[in-house]
């Protein structure tokens, strides 16, 4: 069932011609109008919970729109004939988010399996003007990891003195009710460029977490955090954090990188510049990479980055100083769909995944493939907890 879920989502994937998000919408801003959005399920789930196999309209399915220059949101639930409609709407640029949720008994009832199934769909940056004629949203089944990137924190600490940035953290969680092992797991992040790429994701650095199959458990609900040092920053600016007990720690040997001798270092796969791990204070996209035996012989681009095959990724957000930025970005939509951040540079901010549910007092985070829908901006970091300040 997953794999033909996976075809069903690279089949749907949603492709934006977005080149027209730079410039500023010409229509009046202060005119109101009506947007309407149609919520469309192509997979067939529906149709068969409906009875109606030619009805590929979802309804009561969660839409919400929100703007990207005001951050005003609108939220609704489609008739059921697939259809919303949103009055007093304002010209801009929005995210349009969709979402269906078929609880287990239901999917049993019609489809035979014993699951539940949330159907999501996202469209980033749309412009919506009195102009616009109707919307479209098609949804497919989510796929969500075992082990997600719950936070990063990479936008730097506030002066004085300025441009720190040695304290970015990247926190893993394990959103799954079993023990993962994170001995074959790798973190890269991404160059800008390559996009299209099919088959491989092109990263400029890649460190691999220590350990050979069960030395480095992660519980279900617990999180771990990699720091680029594991040191007590405070004393370095007053406004950073203390990571001395992360859990790990990039340390590039070719360097005069200084490790924490009490906290075990990732391994470098590759390091293409830069002193340490460094991420961008602006714009990046980090992936967490689940690897296979096979992984220890690399191929590059002409460019010298390594190529990691696409299907090695289990998590990748994407995150810009600018969010309507969609046509520099990085991170395909099957990885993620959106953009998070949107906040200058050496702000002391940081970007976390929103709680989904809870399920017997575990936080199950939210994955819908969406980093504008999935994380929110946090106005100081929290490592090693999902508290939201
Ligand atoms: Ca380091
Ligand atoms: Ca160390
Ligand atoms: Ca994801
Ligand atoms: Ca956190």
């Amino acid at each position: 069932m997953i794999k033909i879920f996976i075809s069903l989502v690279i089949i749907a994937f949603i492709t934006l011609a977005l080149s027209s998000c730079k410039q500023s919408i010409s229509e009046s801003e202060t005119t109101q109008f009506t947007s309407k959005v149609f919520i469309a399920d192509t997979t067939g789930i529906t149709a068969k919970i409906n009875g109606d196999s030619l009805a590929i309209g979802v309804k009561h399915a969660l839409v919400e729109l929100t703007s990207v220059s005001y951050g005003v949101q609108y939220q609704g639930k489609t008739n059921s004939g697939g259809w919303w409609e949103k009055n007093d709407v304002i010209a801009d640029y929005y995210n349009c988010f969709a979402q269906k949720h078929y609880p287990k008994d239901t999917v049993e009832k019609y489809l035979g399996i014993s699951q539940e199934i949330t159907l999501v769909g996202s469209l980033s940056a749309i412009t919506l003007t009195d102009k616009t004629d109707s919307v479209k949203v098609i949804l497919t089944p989510v796929i969500s990891s075992d082990l997600l990137i719950s936070e990063i924190y990479y936008n730097g600490s506030s002066p004085p003195p300025p441009y720190y940035f040695h304290d970015q953290f990247t926190e893993i969680y394990n959103n799954s009710l079993e023990v993962k092992y994170l001995d074959n797991y790798a973190i890269g992040d991404l160059s800008y460029g390559y996009r299209d790429d099919p088959e491989f994701l092109h990263c400029l650095h890649l460190y691999k977490f220590p350990g050979t199959g069960t030395d480095c458990p992660i519980y279900p609900g617990e999180m771990i955090i990699v720091a680029q040092d594991a040191i007590n920053h405070q004393e370095y600016n007053a406004n950073s954090l203390d990571l001395s007990d992360a859990d790990f720690e990039y340390y590039n040997p070719l360097s005069s990188d200084v490790p924490n001798p009490n906290v075990p270092n990732m391994i470098q796969i590759y390091h293409k510049y830069g002193h340490d791990f460094l991420y961008s204070v602006m714009n990046d996209a980090i992936v967490l990479f689940e690897l296979l035996p096979q992984d220890t012989v690399w191929s590059y681009d002409s460019f010298d980055q390594i190529l990691v095959p696409i299907n090695r990724a289990v998590d990748g957000v994407e995150y810009k100083e600018e969010l309507t930025e969609y046509e520099y970005k990085r991170l395909p939509d099957i990885l993620d769909a959106g953009i998070t951040g949107g906040m200058p540079m050496y702000k002391g901010k940081s970007v976390a995944r929103k709680t989904l549910k809870e399920v017997n007092g575990q936080v199950i985070l939210m994955d819908n493939n969406n980093s504008s829908i999935d994380f929110q901006v946090l106005d100081h970091p929290t490592p090693n907890s999902l508290d939201i300040n």
